[in-house]
């Protein structure tokens, strides 16, 4: 791992960890790659861990100092992410709009397949994991296609892999692809290199064992 500690991407890491939201085991990502750990998101499940998680995000997205009108969720994992956002940021004296994607169109009602504040001005992804970066091309297509730009995207873990481009691994990571090709600003609150610090600080106990695995995956799937 190396360099020097990020205390709130170790803090973040653990909360992770304790909340079961980390594991280790043999995990397939979306890309197909085979993982030997996997970041589930979906199970920060009651009100303290995603209150915690919102700050979390805040934090980070503060300190980035990114610019930014409005919050958007992408659908599904994204849009309770934003939400949190948007409040915990409101609780911090920067209330801004929100708004999240429906997958399914809908025929009647207030139709459309947005949901929540106008999609406009300086457009602020909130995300969970990115991996091989499709998901966030995804989200990038569907403030566009609202007429609106993608400025900049924030997530919880940047697994540092390599992106994919038309099915191929490509020799760039997924969020220097979204930075230099695609033009958007880009902030994690934990990356792949604070997984590995954790893991080597904690070589003591059970979790400390998954290190050699994960120090593997990055060799394979890694991009610095
Ligand atoms: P990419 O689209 O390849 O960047 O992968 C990101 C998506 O993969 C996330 O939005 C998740 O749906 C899922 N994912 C996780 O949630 N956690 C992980 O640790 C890894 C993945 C993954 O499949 O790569």
């Amino acid at each position: 791992a190396g360099g020097s500690q990020d205390p709130l991407a170790q803090e973040f890491v653990q909360f992770a960890v304790e909340s079961g939201v980390l594991r280790f085991g043999e995990f397939k990502t979306k890309a197909g790659r085979l993982s030997p750990y996997f970041f589930n998101a979906g199970l920060f499940d009651d009100g303290a861990k995603l209150g915690r998680l919102a700050q979390f995000y805040a934090k980070r997205i503060l300190a980035s100092g990114i610019g930014f009108d409005m919050l958007f969720g992408p659908a599904y994992k994204g849009i309770p992410l934003a939400a949190a956002v948007a409040i915990e940021l409101a609780r911090l004296g920067r209330n801004l709009p929100y708004a999240y994607n429906r997958k399914e169109a809908k025929d009647h009602g207030e139709g459309g397949s947005l949901v929540g504040a106008p999609v406009r001005g300086r457009v602020l992804i909130v995300d969970d994991v990115m991996s091989a970066g499709t998901a966030v091309r995804e989200s990038i297509g569907i403030i566009e296609a609202a007429g609106a730009r993608a400025h900049a995207v924030a997530i919880a873990l940047d697994r540092q892999e390599m992106a994919t481009d038309n099915g191929e691994d490509s020799p760039y990571s997924a969020v220097q692809y979204v930075r230099d090709r695609l033009g958007l600003e880009v902030c994690a609150i934990a990356r792949l290199s604070d997984l590995l610090q954790y893991l080597q600080q904690h070589s003591g106990d059970a979790i400390g064992a998954h290190y050699p695995q994960v120090l593997a995956y990055r060799q394979r799937y890694g991009v610095e």
